[in-house]
């Protein structure tokens, strides 16, 4: 079995680890902050990373009402004053699934030394790399780890992380049950996502996919290009849904896929962008808690649940399409063209 599929299969074992480690983790490090006073909450990370950090910052804002913004590591650097809050008490996660990205280090390395109102939490999958070190606090989850170059179980494992982390500094027992839920409700849907998957996958129809999504979703549709473009080496994009009708609907034609990632917030609109799509000859595939009465295809997925512990259930889909997507063209899912597990910068060489 590749890799990438293993991975993705593993990741109600890898959710359920999280769920059972992370609030002793956090009850460590919220010994040390004044999380009442904290006034805003930076995510940041690169690539796979920065998706991660987007969604974070929209459930963040949701569940606990404070400020949070998602920007990439190396906007923190480079434009701080457009990026890292000048005064407050401010948070500020570091998204690496190595632990050794040289943007995420000179992020955490710059804040720590330049911003003493700015407290840094490192969130990783590898335990004892330089992100605990340059980080004031560390998150480890070693059971999120992957061997796969394409990141799919760190991704959501780490999305989860700090969902959970949301919920106990809101102290929102609610939301963590509904989030203590899914990797049972990973398996309820994982056989209509794999079938659809591999079918939408391995079909010649299509030469464009377009993925779109809002709120904590909006994330999750660039991740899911992202795996796309990692995996099959196409062209593809990611939009929010209702946006996508003002000027980028010009791209679409019969040979157009495109992914909705529904949430309840929007369904009153969605019916319009549903026919628009379709009219304009694509193929719409809703993924979300209803069946959708103007897609192509539905995968229900996580009826009765919150727009925020849903999204997580979206991201196995995406995944296993652009595996599908893959192996009928003939690549190896496992050896993705052009990357590496992490980049690195040669100007931190020697350092
Ligand atoms: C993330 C990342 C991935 C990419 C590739 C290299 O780095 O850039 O997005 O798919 O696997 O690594 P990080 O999370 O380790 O910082």
């Amino acid at each position: 079995m590749s890799l990438t599929y293993a991975e993705v299969l593993n990741q109600p074992t890898s959710w359920k680890e999280a769920l059972g480690h992370v609030p002793s983790i956090w009850a460590g490090i919220a010994q040390s902050i004044d999380a009442d006073a904290v006034s805003h909450v930076l995510f940041m990370g690169s690539g796979t990373s920065l998706y991660i950090a987007q969604t974070a910052a929209q459930s963040f804002m949701e569940i606990t009402g404070k400020t949070a913004t998602a920007v990439p590591t190396s906007e923190v650097f480079l434009s701080p004053a457009t990026t890292v809050p000048r005064s407050g008490t401010v948070l500020a996660f570091v998204i690496s699934r190595s632990g050794t990205t040289s943007e995420a280090l000179l992020a955490a390395d710059y804040l720590r030394t330049t911003h003493p109102h700015v407290t840094t939490i490192g969130i990783t999958c590898n335990p004892g790399t330089e992100m605990a070190a340059q980080c004031d606090f560390c998150i480890e989850l070693p059971f999120a780890t992957e061997k796969s170059v394409v990141m799919t179980q760190s991704f959501t494992t780490m999305l989860l992380t700090l969902q959970i982390v949301a919920c106990l500094v809101a102290n929102n027992e609610s939301m963590l049950d509904e989030l203590r839920r899914l990797p049972d409700a990973f398996g309820d849907h994982l056989e209509d996502a794999d079938q659809l998957a591999r079918r939408l996958g391995t079909s010649p129809a299509f030469d464009k996919t377009i993925y779109l999504g809002l709120g904590p979703n909006q994330g999750l549709a660039e991740e899911g290009t992202l795996k796309l473009k990692e995996m099959t080496q196409s062209s593809c994009e990611a939009y929010n849904p209702l946006e996508f009708r003002h000027g980028p609907i010009s791209i679409v034609d019969e040979r157009t896929l495109i992914i909705l990632l529904e949430g309840m917030r929007e369904r009153a609109y969605i019916a319009d962008v549903e026919r628009d799509l379709k009219r304009h000859g694509a193929c719409v595939v809703a993924v979300g808690p209803y069946l959708s009465a103007g897609a192509d295809e539905c995968l229900l997925v996580g009826e009765g649940s919150s727009d925020l512990a849903r999204c997580l259930l979206y991201l196995p889909f995406a995944q296993l399409l652009a595996y599908y997507r893959a192996l009928a063209i003939g690549l190896d899912p496992d050896r993705p063209r052009n990357l590496s597990p992490v980049v690195v910068l040669d100007v931190l060489d020697g350092r």
